[in-house]
């Protein structure tokens, strides 16, 4: 049999065979990977190859994964050897990031945006709270806007309780499987709700001491609609260190970049300190935002790429 993971645990999953059946899974001896070190060697969205478990009902045993269109993965922090896979299998991977409560910052931001560039994900970005932003309002649309004009991304600026915006960003999902992350608390749980309110997920409050959300959604699931979209919510994330990008590789998920470093004098150009780099001087001229710079830089320096 074969079929799609709609939920992990870590231990155990669900998968959908292809007739809709839902079968409660583990993994079993060596699986075919595709070697990577990673803490969950099977994610939501895989396709996977299954045989039936004769001793109890509606149990599988999972004995190969295929092999992946895509997916995103991340370290949990700069520091730790792990990868883990949020899903895979991809139309697009959608950002929630709230400004205030809780902030998420840029760089997080621009982490997220390289993972998904390299291993091929279209992504979008979801801003979300802007109704907590008062009379901020337009000046922090106008400064998001100017930031990742160029990033190669669909860009939400609204909330998950504005109808507006859900119908909008609901018609441009409409059919897809798209996953959902971002720190805890965002609004993950909240936009699926609205999207479709029948899945009904749990939404929880923000913690008043540390502004910050509890970890309210603990496993990642596929809720598959009528109209066939998948959205995939999953819990909260504190970082996503970036996995696998060779330093010289790095400029090139930068989409904003990547027209011009044609034209660096040198083809290694790192766009850092070298003469006649097109990049800096696209930079100097205002072409390239400052932000997204300091997110090149940061992500070349602090030791975040492994190979
Ligand atoms: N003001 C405002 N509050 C929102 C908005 N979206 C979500 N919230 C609130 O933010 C809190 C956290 O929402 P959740 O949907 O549980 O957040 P989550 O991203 O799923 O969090 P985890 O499951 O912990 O990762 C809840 O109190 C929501 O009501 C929004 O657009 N505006
Ligand atoms: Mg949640
Ligand atoms: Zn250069």
């Amino acid at each position: 049999m074969e079929g799609t993971i709609t939920k992990s645990t870590g231990s155990w999953y669900m998968v959908r065979t292809d007739d809709g059946h839902i079968w409660k899974a583990r993994t079993r001896g060596k699986m075919r990977l595709q070697g990577l070190n990673t803490s969950n060697p099977v994610a939501v969205g895989d396709r996977v190859r299954l045989e039936e478990d004769t001793n109890y009902e509606n149990t599988a045993s999972i004995i190969e994964v295929f092999p992946r269109n895509n997916w995103v993965v991340r370290k949990a922090n700069k520091l730790s050897s792990k990868r883990q896979i949020l899903a895979s299998n991809l139309d697009a991977a959608v950002l929630v990031a709230s400004i205030i409560a809780p902030r998420t910052s840029l760089g997080f931001i621009d982490r997220y945006l390289v993972g998904c560039e390299a291993y091929h994900v279209p992504s979008i970005l979801f801003l979300n709270k802007a109704d907590l932003l008062g009379d901020q309002f337009e000046s922090v649309k106008e400064e998001i806007f100017r930031i990742y004009a160029r990033a190669h991304l669909q860009i939400y600026f609204g909330s998950a309780l504005d109808p507006n915006t859900i119908n909008e960003f609901k018609s441009n999902t409409q059919g897809k499987r798209i996953l959902l992350s971002g720190h805890s608390g965002v609004g993950k749980s909240t936009l699926m709700n609205a999207l479709y309110p029948k899945f009904n997920a749990k939404v929880g409050a923000i913690s008043k001491q540390h502004a910050k959300g509890k970890h309210t959604t603990t496993f990642a699931e596929m809720f598959t609609t009528a109209d066939g979209t998948q959205i995939i919510d999953t819990p909260g994330i504190r970082d996503f260190g970036v996995v696998d990008i060779p330093q010289e590789e790095l400029p090139h998920y930068f989409p904003e970049f990547r027209r011009f470093m044609k034209s660096c004098k040198f083809s290694n150009c790192t766009h850092v300190h070298e003469p006649e780099c097109a990049v800096l001087d696209q930079l100097n001229e205002g072409n390239i935002p400052q932000e997204r710079y300091y997110s090149y830089l940061s992500i070349l320096n602090n030791e975040d790429i492994f190979k």
